[in-house]
């Protein structure tokens, strides 16, 4: 039995932190028939090819190298699990945007992640990652959209807020604030000086649960 939190109502970067640390590789995927079984609870890391996910997800479970990160866009081609315990996973999600493929492949992968966000029991979460200094754009704003109407936790990062000054990263996520629905969680974070960490531990908290000690269906 898992002893009960000290303090239920508040959210705990420590716990998520604790918890994300022991993530692990466990499967990449480029089909739906591939796909791990559909229980617990996952978090999914979207985002535009070069957002900056896989260096998020590296920062965030304090791992350098545990998702690839490349400065050639369009290089993550699957989805991308990983396990945190038992009942618990992160995915990484193949990028929308300039992938440089043809047509039918892009297709392919629009359909594998579409799949996956529409009918996936276990997800509970969407982290949408997006450069601070070009954010929303029309790709961005499906998801967004999107996930509203499936009533899909969201959780806005935008990201590389260490190529702006602390003005302009303000301003820019003032900016965005206008345009999203209030409920939308919304943060400035970097992965490379750690700024919004903790608040990006305290919406994994939310979603984990990291106290509670699930069972399996
Ligand atoms: N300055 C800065 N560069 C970043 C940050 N996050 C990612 N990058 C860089 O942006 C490029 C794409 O990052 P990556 O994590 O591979 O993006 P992904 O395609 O969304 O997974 C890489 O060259 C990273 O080093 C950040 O917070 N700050
Ligand atoms: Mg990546």
């Amino acid at each position: 039995m898992t002893p009960p939190p000290s303090s239920p109502s508040s959210s705990s970067p420590a716990a998520a932190a604790k918890l994300l640390r022991q993530a692990r590789y466990i499967d990449s995927i480029h089909h739906p028939s591939q796909l791990p079984p559909d229980g617990g609870i996952e978090v999914a890391v979207a985002g535009r090819s070069n957002a900056g996910k896989s260096s998020l997800i590296n920062r965030l479970c304090d791992q350098k190298s545990l998702a690839r990160t490349s400065k050639t866009p369009g290089r993550t081609r699957q989805l991308v699990f990983f396990e945190l315990d038992p009942m618990r996973k992160l995915v990484d999600l193949p990028g929308y945007g300039y992938a440089k493929v043809s047509g039918d492949l892009k297709a392919h992968w629009q359909g594998l992640i579409q799949g996956y966000l529409d009918q996936r029991q276990a997800l509970q979460g969407l982290v949408v990652v997006m450069d601070i200094r070009h954010p929303l754009k029309d790709t961005d704003i499906q998801l967004i959209e999107w996930a509203g109407q499936r009533g899909l936790s969201q959780h806005l990062v935008l990201t590389k807020a260490d190529k702006l000054s602390r003005s302009q990263w303000m301003r820019a996520v003032d900016k965005v604030r206008g345009k999203i629905h209030p409920q939308v969680g919304l943060q400035a974070f970097s992965a490379t000086s750690g700024l919004g960490i903790d608040e990006l531990l305290a919406a994994f908290d939310r979603w984990y649960q990291p106290h509670m000690n699930l069972t399996a269906p």
